[in-house]
């Protein structure tokens, strides 16, 4: 018997939005310690305002961008297996928990296979945007039947993941998207470490991540021919002119994609194509700031690691996860991967 009725009104909403005066702090912080530091960076959450997260989702249809898709064609071929295995035997109730949901559409996909299996399931989108959560929210309820959906904002690399376990359910919590790719190999390790101490043993974990592959098809990805991926990083500088009332002048800074081998990942810069001055005024995080550019240098603004098998089951073995299954497309270019928390 379902332990939850699939009816949309029983399904808790807590949706609680940053205060705006928050939200526009955080990115004066992150702009004033990111250009003051040597060599200048800005965080990649910075990408993710209403124009950069339409742009994101333009980026994941265009044709040199196959991580979506690849990722997505994985889940609608294997799901049922994967939901299936993750269950265990003697099958165990599933519920999905997602830190960093964004706007679940490829989530839709496991959430399907939980309810075939299971009749209903509960699912936990967990974001630090309120906005994403709605979309999570409207994504999933009333489009798939037998979901009920509970919504939790928190930071989920800081903050513990919701604890309401029912008796004999089984956590699968899900990572996907690359959204690991991100993070440096030390904080993958944290945040890894943070999710497997919200689990008990038996509980199950699905990483998506981004395989090491062809490097011209890895810089492909990230430097399409229609340049949206170009507008989606410029777009961090047009956000800080919009929000901070900076002077970035767009036409001298240019979009580049580099693979930096040793470090095994892609790297987004926006460089300098002049000696230049950038003004920002003073903000909520401090006096105003005159930052110079040499023509040629970079702001850093995202890392994409790129992994291999090994080293996706070696971060798994070393956050208290064990790897049991690894689905991939025929060009491995992707791999989702299923670890019991141990
Ligand atoms: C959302 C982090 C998986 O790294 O491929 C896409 C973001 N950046 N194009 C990625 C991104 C440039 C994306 N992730």
């Amino acid at each position: 018997m379902p332990l939850y009725s699939a009816t949309p009104e029983t399904s808790a909403l807590v949706l609680e939005p940053l205060p705006v005066a928050t939200a526009s702090e955080a990115v004066a912080d992150e702009t004033r310690v990111g250009l003051t530091s040597t060599p200048k960076t800005l965080s990649p959450w910075l990408f993710y305002d209403e124009a950069g997260s339409q742009l994101f989702e333009q980026i994941t249809a265009l044709p040199e961008y196959y991580l979506t898709r690849t990722e997505r064609a994985i889940f609608t071929a294997h799901a049922d297996e994967i939901v299936r295995v993750a269950a265990g035997e003697p099958r165990q109730t599933l519920t999905l928990i997602e830190p960093g949901a964004g706007s679940a559409a490829k989530t839709r996909i496991m959430l399907e296979a939980a309810v075939r299996l299971q009749g209903s399931v509960v699912y936990q989108p967990v974001d630090v945007s309120a906005t994403a959560l709605e979309s999570a929210r409207k994504n999933i309820l009333g489009r798939v039947p037998g979901v009920s959906v509970r919504c939790q904002v928190a930071d989920y690399t800081r903050e513990p993941l919701p604890e309401n376990r029912l008796p004999n359910t089984r956590t699968l919590a899900l990572y996907i998207g690359s959204s690991i790719g991100n993070f440096t190999p030390n904080e993958a390790l944290a945040l890894l470490q943070n999710l497997r101490a919200q689990l008990l043993p038996g509980d199950q974990f699905l990483l998506g991540a981004d395989l090491v592959k062809d490097v011209t098809a890895m810089l492909a990805a990230y430097n399409d021919a229609a340049g949206v991926t170009a507008a989606f990083n410029r777009n961090v500088l047009e956000r800080l002119n919009r929000e901070l009332d900076a002077d970035f002048d767009l036409s001298a800074f240019r979009h580049k994609a580099i693979w930096n081998a040793r470090e095994s990942r892609i790297e987004m810069h926006l460089e300098s194509l002049c000696a230049q001055r950038v003004h920002v005024p003073a903000n909520s995080a401090g006096d105003a700031m005159i930052l110079t550019f040499a023509r040629g240098e970079t702001i850093h603004t995202e890392n994409s690691y790129k992994f291999t098998p090994e080293a996706v089951e070696s971060l798994l073995s070393d956050t208290g996860f064990r790897a049991t299954h690894t689905w991939n497309d025929d060009a491995k270019l992707f791999a989702v991967t299923l670890a019991s928390a141990v």
